[in-house]
């Protein structure tokens, strides 16, 4: 470093001195023509993650410039300098502190990734999510191009304990930027996964972002945020977060996760058949087979994060949701829905959702209960 800057000052040398020397003793701009260091520093730290390094540092270094004319231009000191040798070792001290201001601070200043001091001393729950596209049979003979984590419609469930971080490795192996955006856990703003306002929302084919989330209790979600990922959530980039409340009194002996997916012709290429699914799979059979028996803890969780509302009926049962005791409950886009009950009815019972166009596309599945 030392020797590049010296060299720039030999290069510099005289035609430059004079010149620079000429400003410092009668600036041709007032200092006050600019913003203060601190105040670009730190817009290009919030907005900033779109700035390139190189713009950053040009811009650090014409500040610095005129806020050293500044400080020296009021002590007036250059003034008092006397003989040639005094203001070459001068000018180099400057340089060699403009040279400082311009590796130093573009270099030193990070994005904080991280959710602060705290996040070393909790337990960390690390994930790795891998964007692929993959053959999806939504229904006997109905295939289309799906685009998943992890190849599986939902993806992997993310799943921690109250106050625990959460850190997911995102790979973008598909062709254009993809992102995982998270509901309900709390996390910095670059962490947010959405385009364009974070480059977290946009991870490029090839690259990788690490996520890092706090675990707060409920049933959540996270999906894909990019500019594309609206439909690339319609054809499959989601999957369930599950955080447990730290002292949970109670562990259900069953816990079942049902996505809602309305699978359109214009998301599938299936122009005669629009399907609904629960999971990615559409029509009794095809879609998951929920098992239990008498004497358990069963818990639901219902995730819908698609255009229609959804609702979700049980045949055979009821439980207490929200203070009422229902055998349906209703999940408005975005909304997730979750309860439990004491199994005490053996069958083999349908559940489905209970708007009729919905079931007709297949979203409907089997509830099996063996006697205790
Ligand atoms: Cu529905």
């Amino acid at each position: 470093m030392t020797w590049i800057f010296l060299l720039i000052n030999l290069e510099i040398d005289n035609a430059y001195q004079n010149h620079f020397l000429s400003r410092l003793l009668k600036p041709e701009k007032p200092a006050t023509d600019h913003k203060p260091l601190q105040e670009i520093s730190e817009g290009s730290g919030r907005g900033g993650l779109e700035t390139p390094p190189s713009t950053f540092a040009k811009t650090t270094l014409e500040i610095s410039e005129v806020d050293m004319i500044g400080s020296l231009k009021e002590k007036n000191f250059m003034q008092e300098v006397p003989g040639n040798l005094v203001k070459r070792l001068l000018v180099s001290s400057i340089l060699l502190a403009m040279a400082g201001a311009f590796w130093v601070l573009p270099s030193g200043w990070k994005p904080d990734f991280h959710l602060g001091s705290t996040s070393q001393a909790l337990p960390v729950r690390e994930y790795t999510l891998v964007s692929r596209e993959v053959d999806w049979e939504v229904a006997p003979g109905y295939t289309y191009k799906a685009l998943t984590f992890n190849g599986s419609i939902p993806g992997p469930t993310i799943e921690a304990t109250e106050g625990e971080i959460i850190r997911v490795k995102f790979k973008n192996e598909l062709p254009e930027p993809h992102s995982i955006h998270a509901h309900g856990v709390q996390y910095e703003f670059q962490h947010d996964g959405t385009y364009p306002h974070t480059p977290s929302g946009a991870v490029p084919p090839g690259g990788e972002f690490v996520y890092e989330w706090k675990a707060v209790p409920g049933t959540w979600f996270y999906h894909d945020h990019s500019e594309k990922g609206i439909e690339a959530t319609r054809k499959g980039m989601y999957g369930a977060i599950i955080v447990h409340p730290k002292n949970e009194q109670v562990k259900p002996d069953r816990d079942f996760i049902l996505f809602y997916a309305d699978l359109e012709p214009e998301i599938t290429g299936f122009t005669d058949h629009p399907f609904s699914a629960f999971n990615g799979k559409a029509g009794m059979g095809n879609t998951p087979v929920l098992k239990s028996r008498v004497g358990d803890l069963v818990r639901f969780r219902l995730i819908n994060l698609m255009d229609e509302p959804h609702t979700f009926h049980i045949h055979g049962h009821r439980w207490e949701y929200n203070g009422k005791l229902v055998d349906t409950v209703s999940v408005l886009p975005g909304e997730t829905a979750t309860f439990e009950f004491k199994e005490d009815a053996p069958g083999q019972w349908a559940y489905h959702c209970h708007f009729l166009t919905h079931m007709e596309e297949g979203m409907m599945g089997m509830y099996e209960v063996s006697p205790k």
